[in-house]
């Protein structure tokens, strides 16, 4: 809407200009309030500031003409949160209660503390030999829709692109799939975004997002394929947990 996240935080997927056309919505609305009250405030103190030979007048805001002035603005504030809420229940099924049909699919594996990326390879299969798995590095193709299958081998972690706008917990024992799609070139941060121990701070990757050109030539240069233990469909890691009764 206004960019204004866009320059705070590149905005690198569709994703992201949604989330942050809510968060722009929001501070638009926001901020036309906060000026609105903050003026009328001013002018008040202004207006109604000491003067000679005129008492304090002590107002408790029970009569009708004087409480208006809170329920007007309320209700208006009111109508205000129902846009709100319409475009943030529509954002969020997107992006997160739908999965588009996906162009690849990813695996990703937190553990303490990195993260591991299993790409498809050429094939664009997952599960087969010339799958490349990856430590602290992904790898993806500009304007691909993805889904990725987020997996955990210990504790809780959390799966965290902030130029995606995308952060979704890792849990053991579980595989989480969900969707992006990158639109924008460049190299992004990924943080582990949940406590999950004392490497938890030093737990980041780099997200590589590059033209298909680029990202084949890549490709082509993973020669040795790292081949990962199948955890797919994942086998309990926990023997306590998987021993309990449902
Ligand atoms: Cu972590």
């Amino acid at each position: 809407m206004i960019g204004l996240m866009d320059f705070i935080l590149p905005q690198a997927s569709t994703s992201a200009t949604q989330v942050d056309f809510l968060i722009e919505l929001i501070f638009v609305i926001v901020g036309v309030w906060f000026i609105l009250a903050e003026g009328v405030l001013f002018y008040l103190i202004f207006r109604f500031r000491k003067k000679e030979g005129v008492k304090a007048q002590y107002i408790t805001g029970e009569k009708h003409e004087e409480n208006k002035w809170v329920h007007i603005p309320h209700n208006l504030i009111l109508v205000f949160d129902v846009i709100i809420i319409i475009f943030a229940i529509k954002i969020w099924y997107g992006v997160k209660q739908h999965l588009p049909a996906p162009d690849e699919t990813i695996r990703v594996i937190g553990q303490q503390w990195a993260w591991t990326f299993v790409h498809p390879g050429k094939d664009k299969i997952l599960g087969t030999d010339d799958d490349v798995a990856k430590v602290d590095e992904l790898r993806l193709k500009v304007g691909t829709t993805y889904h990725f299958q987020l997996t955990s081998k210990d504790v809780l972690h959390s799966f965290s692109i902030p130029a995606f706008r995308l952060k979704q917990d890792a849990i053991p024992g579980r595989i989480i799939t969900g969707w992006f799609k990158p639109t924008k070139t460049g190299e992004y941060d990924f943080q582990c975004a949940e406590i999950c121990g004392i490497g938890h701070g030093i737990m980041q990757a780099k997200v590589f997002v590059e033209n298909e050109a680029d990202h084949n030539k890549w490709l082509e240069g993973q020669k040795e394929h790292i081949v990962l233990p199948d955890f797919f469909p994942a086998a309990p890691m926990n023997p306590t947990i998987a021993a309990a009764p449902n």
